[in-house]
């Protein structure tokens, strides 16, 4: 069984680092999936059951300032907050740059900004091991292929690997059993005026994440057996919707997957209910409104908050309805 130390090994052993600079600072953005990721073929190095499609949130996300320090600690710092050693990010950050140790030689300093809420279900993991991969590249002046950094911010997190881009990305499960083919691609299509509503009724943390989430949803969910199938069938759809400018194709295939996936994980065991009160309302609200044909539709991942999809056109009716609502403008 390959782990994640040989792929490193692979990407890195012909790199030589010559000259490293002092400090470097990265930012990463966020990215939202239109069709999900869920279910991993492979644990250990991230690799997924399917592939999946996502829009970046391009000013959402994480500012990674990085340089090297004496001794044999890293040292975590998270938006202004020094971590003890012992906390799980630390130690997750710390666990993930051990890898590179051998081509590295160092400890470093990671301090790491997010304008997200972390862990509710916004993905700041993913724009966090995007700009580290980002990071450590630089610092060491690695020159890595944007595949080969994607690889390994997939490694982190895998959502992460589609968070090197703006616009669409569809991140392609591959096939290989090194999953060198597993990583993000860009979709060259430009989409003024589609806007993305975080409609943020919780930054709590959530209390399943997203890795145990899929491990227990793949193994005891029965209807995950339906899911290779609808992604697939999503994916055709969405790549259709998004190169057609077809928004209301989009919304719908969205909002249909989003919801597939979290009838995988209530029905798992013990369930997974990542909703509150407050999402079904707002579900409720956004079908109120399609009623009454403002195209807007929602997208929820391992969290209670929705993300609304709509044009540029529909924003103010959208924002007289959902006031909180932060806009972001994905192109
Ligand atoms: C996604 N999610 O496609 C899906 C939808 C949550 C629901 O990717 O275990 O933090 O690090 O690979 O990337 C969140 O999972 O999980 C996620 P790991 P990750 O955005």
């Amino acid at each position: 069984m390959l782990t994640k130390q040989d792929i490193i090994k692979r990407i890195l052993q012909s790199r030589v680092s010559e000259q490293t600079d002092d400090m470097v600072e990265v930012f990463a953005p966020s990215n939202i999936a239109l069709v999900k990721y869920w279910g991993k073929r492979n644990e250990t190095l991230n690799l997924p059951q399917t592939s999946s499609l996502s829009i970046t949130l391009p000013d959402k996300g994480s500012t990674t300032k990085m340089y090297r320090v004496d001794g044999t600690e890293d040292e975590v710092i998270i938006n202004g907050v020094s971590l003890s050693t012992e906390h799980p990010f630390a130690k997750k950050a710390s666990a993930f740059l051990d890898f590179f140790r051998p081509y590295s030689r160092s400890y470093y300093c990671i301090d790491s900004t997010s304008n997200i809420p972390i862990a509710a279900g916004l993905a700041s993991s993913a724009s966090g091991f995007a700009a580290l991969v980002q990071a450590l590249d630089f610092l060491h002046q690695w020159d890595l292929s944007e595949s080969e950094l994607s690889i390994l911010a997939r490694m982190g997190s895998g959502s992460a690997c589609r968070s090197l881009w703006n616009g669409f990305v569809e991140w392609q499960c591959g096939e290989a059993e090194d999953g060198m083919d597993s990583h993000g691609f860009p979709i060259d299509v430009h989409w003024p005026g589609f806007k993305i509503g975080l409609a943020i009724t919780s930054s709590e943390k959530k209390s399943i994440g997203s890795r145990e989430g899929m491990i227990r949803t793949t193994k005891t969910s029965p209807l995950y057996s339906a899911w290779p199938e609808k992604v697939a069938h999503d994916l055709v759809k969405m790549k259709q919707a998004i190169n057609a400018r077809d928004f209301s194709l989009l919304g719908e295939v969205a909002e249909s997957n989003a919801l597939t996936m979290h009838a995988t994980m209530i029905s798992a065991w013990p369930p997974l209910l990542y909703w509150q009160p407050e999402t079904v309302s707002q579900m409720q609200l956004v079908w109120t409104l399609r009623q009454q044909g403002i195209q807007v539709y929602f997208t929820q991942d391992a969290g209670p908050n929705l993300k609304l999809l709509f044009l540029e056109e529909n924003e103010s009716v959208i924002q007289e309805h959902f006031p909180n609502l932060d806009i972001v403008s994905a192109f």
